[in-house]
């Protein structure tokens, strides 16, 4: 059923109203920005003593620019525009690359986020009648919790099985007639190799959509899902600093991730002079929380890159949508000299019928040049005997390639089952290439 909302006046509302309470919630945030310390310092260095000091929404572009490195430095006190009793939780964001960054929660921070969850969830099509499996991890990552209150908030029956453990996700699917799941791609397209491997069948199942997000994957990734489970896949954007999911999300039209712009001030920064792009091109998404009590943030630079969808959606949400995240200013490999985005790799991996369900990228130093081998994984059924094929296939998946990366990969294939399956999000890029390249 398209066009159901969850909060439809804060979905449809006008343009100008939406604009004109965005406004009052960033002097508002200001000002609570404006009792930490660190805001403080950066706020008055800049020339703003308090949140009345902006005018209109476009003042942002005096307000400082706050980095992820920043927000480290501050672990583990991180920033508290409450009184530590009114905190009720915290979220770390996984810190595989350092020290991890830390959000606090009060009660209404917690609130907003189930109904920024729940709205989401209701755009994309969810109702009180179906049943929510959160094959997410439950805990510090913040997907689990974030889409669980959520969930329930707006009625579903929730299994929260967490991640991992693919036969009694299978069974529990199967048994409790699951009609959504929530996953990352990556986990979605090893289970479905489990589901063929396993005593059940697609046909008995009675999965209709699956909610996808917290690592990049492509359209060609939503399409090829979508076939395997015979389901509609809906794309899932967000950070643990701007709260977890439920930042942005893409409704039944599949045609961008609508970003709720009440809790969120969004802008697509030129990611080298923070200038803003003309809507429609291409740079960093940048956010200020506008409700959060507990850890304002300002103009936090995520380092993800998109862009900003022209045009209203037919659904009628007032809120902007941004495309699916094409990179990360951070994720750009540079291959002999040559820019590759990881993301253009799974693009042309994901089209080519004989490609499996998982796929890593290898880089290593073979003298002073830089290689690149790409390990792939195709079906059970073309491993035959007959070599003449498998070679057909592999400089098929090179030529392929090479068209849309310039350079000449080498191209590994592998049974199915047989690359590394990550607990969370997937390790697409294994990089040996020792750090002088
Ligand atoms: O991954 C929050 C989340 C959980 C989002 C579940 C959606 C579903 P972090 O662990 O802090 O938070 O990682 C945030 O993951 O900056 C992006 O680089 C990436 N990311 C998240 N969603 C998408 C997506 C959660 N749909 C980082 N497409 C972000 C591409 C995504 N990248």
């Amino acid at each position: 059923m398209k066009n159901r909302y969850f909060q439809k006046e804060i979905e449809t509302e006008s343009r100008e109203k939406l604009e004109e309470n965005q406004l009052k919630d960033l002097q508002n945030t200001i000002d609570r920005a404006l009792t930490t310390g660190f805001y403080r310092k950066k706020l008055n260095d800049a020339g703003i003593t308090s949140g009345k000091d902006l005018k209109k929404l476009s003042d942002i572009s005096g307000v400082p620019i706050t980095q992820k490195d920043e927000l480290r430095s501050l672990y583990p006190e991180g920033l508290k525009a409450v009184a530590p009793e009114e905190i009720i939780r915290l979220h770390t964001s996984s810190g595989t690359t350092g020290i991890p960054t830390v959000i606090y929660h009060n009660r209404n921070d917690i609130q907003s986020w189930a109904e920024l969850m729940a709205r989401s969830m209701v755009a994309a099509g969810a109702g009180p009648e179906d049943v929510f499996q959160n094959m997410t991890g439950y805990g510090l990552f913040t997907g689990g919790l974030g889409m669980h209150y959520g969930a329930e908030f707006l009625g579903m029956t929730v299994i929260p099985t967490g991640s991992g453990n693919s036969s009694r996700q299978l069974r529990l699917m199967n048994d409790f007639r699951t009609t959504i799941v929530h996953a990352t791609p990556s986990y979605l397209l090893h289970l479905y190799d489990q589901l063929e491997e396993s005593e059940y069948e697609l046909d008995d199942l009675a999965l209709k959509k699956a909610f996808l997000g917290a690592e990049p994957y492509s359209e060609s990734t939503r399409k090829k899902l979508e076939a395997l489970w015979g389901i509609d896949v809906y794309n899932s954007y967000g950070l643990s600093e701007m709260n977890g999911p439920g930042v942005s999300f893409e409704c039944e039209y599949k045609n961008g991730m609508h970003t709720w712009e009440d809790a969120f001030l969004l802008e697509t920064l030129d990611p080298e002079n923070h200038q803003p792009v003309p809507e429609g091109e291409s740079g960093e998404l940048v956010f200020t929380t506008l409700k959060r009590e507990a850890t304002p943030l300002l103009r936090y630079r995520t380092r993800d890159i998109s862009r900003i969808i022209p045009g209203v959606c037919e659904c009628g949400r007032v809120h902007r949508r941004i495309d699916r995240i094409s990179g990360r200013t951070d994720d750009m490999l540079i291959i002999n000299g040559v820019n590759v985005f990881p993301s253009q790799i799974e693009a042309v991996l994901m089209k080519i019928p004989e490609v499996g369900t998982n796929y890593q990228i290898h880089l290593a130093k073979d003298g002073a040049l830089d290689r690149i081998t790409v390990k792939v994984e195709i079906y059970s059924k073309l491993f035959t005997g007959d070599l003449g094929q498998l070679e057909e296939i592999r400089s098929r998946i090179r030529s392929r390639l090479h068209a849309s990366i310039i350079i000449h990969p080498r191209v590994e294939l592998h049974e199915p089952g047989s690359l590394p399956v990550a607990q969370g999000k997937a390790v697409r890029v294994v990089d040996e290439r020792g750090g002088d390249s």
